[in-house]
């Protein structure tokens, strides 16, 4: 997890997020989902070389994190979490509420070849294939 720090005055609350300061590549592209629909679960997959933050701007969401070996579910409720995910992690988010705006920053552009949609490649992928 990434603590982002909130500039908070009498106004509201700012965050700025800057790469190699806050996140640990070069922000190639930004993302976000909304509007999401009540009890989907959305990624299933893992990725080659992705690296990205994910922040819930606004409202909740839960991601589970796998790495083949272990799994882990993060709660994102707060704007000042940002939860960085390397390559070869399984993700998969779900419990939106309804007002849940899930930003992502991603280390490279969309490209679909860097994906692994299918769980036994993803194992065969991490090594921890029994097949
Ligand atoms: C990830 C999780 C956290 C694009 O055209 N450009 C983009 O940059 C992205 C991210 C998606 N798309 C298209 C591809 C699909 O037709 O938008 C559609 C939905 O994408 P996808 O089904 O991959 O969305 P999720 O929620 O399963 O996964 C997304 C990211 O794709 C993925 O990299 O790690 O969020």
């Amino acid at each position: 997890m990434i603590k982002l720090v909130p500039h908070g005055d009498h106004r509201g609350q700012l965050i700025a997020v800057e790469e190699h300061k806050d996140v640990p590549f070069d922000i190639k592209r930004v993302y976000y989902m909304y509007d999401t629909v009540e009890g989907v679960r959305r990624g299933f997959h893992a990725h080659r070389s992705l690296e990205q933050i994910l922040i819930c701007t606004h409202g909740s969401c839960k991601i589970l994190l796998d790495d083949g070996s272990e799994k882990a579910v993060v709660d994102l409720d707060d704007p000042t979490k940002g939860l960085y995910i390397g390559n070869n992690i399984w993700r998969e988010m779900f419990d939106f509420s309804p007002d849940a705006v899930l930003m992502v920053l991603a280390s490279e552009l969309y490209d679909e070849a860097d994906y692994i949609r299918n769980y036994d490649e993803f194992l065969k992928f991490v090594g921890k294939s029994n097949g």
